[in-house]
């Protein structure tokens, strides 16, 4: 099944799992990282807390909590620095060991925001790019159901024009 590109809030979607765009800390922060742990509540900062963070471009799972998603996956994006320091790579390797997650837990559905692309000023079209053909490539391998949510219209936008041939 392709993904699904729509615009939402990440965390009014109910599937099995939401990505979160998290920092090494795991402890919470702005951005699509405040609003999760806001919708879940303050269970996700204590189970959070004994996680002992995260390296870039790894993925950890906890539970949702009051979100409508069953799971949080959470995944550290890099932070832009120009492009020569393994960005991308990095960018992809969160998309594949969070997608990987999934897969170990037996989940059916699964939806990602633009990682990196806020407070950590990936450039959008290049953080779609990656998003996109690496969440495709796992797809043609695995059945699993996967939403790209972005959350304003003009991210939505510019997603339809990049996916034009
Ligand atoms: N639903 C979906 N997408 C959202 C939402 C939402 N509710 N809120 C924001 N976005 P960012 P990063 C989009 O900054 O760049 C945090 O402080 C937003 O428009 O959330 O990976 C962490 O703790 C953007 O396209 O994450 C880290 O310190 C995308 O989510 C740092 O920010 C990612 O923006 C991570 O920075």
């Amino acid at each position: 099944m392709p993904l699904k590109i729509i615009r939402d809030d990440i965390t009014k979607v109910p599937v099995d799992a939401i990505v979160n765009a998290a920092n090494k800390t795991l402890l919470g922060g702005s951005g699509v990282d405040g609003a999760i742990h806001r919708a879940a509540g303050p269970a996700l900062l204590e189970e959070c807390r004994r996680l002992g963070g995260c390296p870039t471009g790894q993925a950890k799972i906890t539970q949702g909590y009051n979100l409508p998603a069953t799971y949080v996956i959470h995944t550290v994006g890099p932070i832009w620095q120009g492009g020569n320091s393994d960005e991308a790579e990095q960018l992809a390797s969160c998309y594949q060991n969070s997608l990987q997650l999934a897969k170990t837990y037996d989940l059916k559905s699964m939806a990602f925001p633009l990682i990196s692309a806020g407070a950590y000023g990936y450039p959008k079209e290049q953080a779609l790019e990656i998003a996109i053909s690496t969440i495709n490539a796992f797809l043609q391998q695995n059945p699993l159901l996967v939403y790209l949510v972005l959350f304003t219209e003009e991210d939505l936008i510019l997603s339809h024009q990049w996916l034009k041939p």
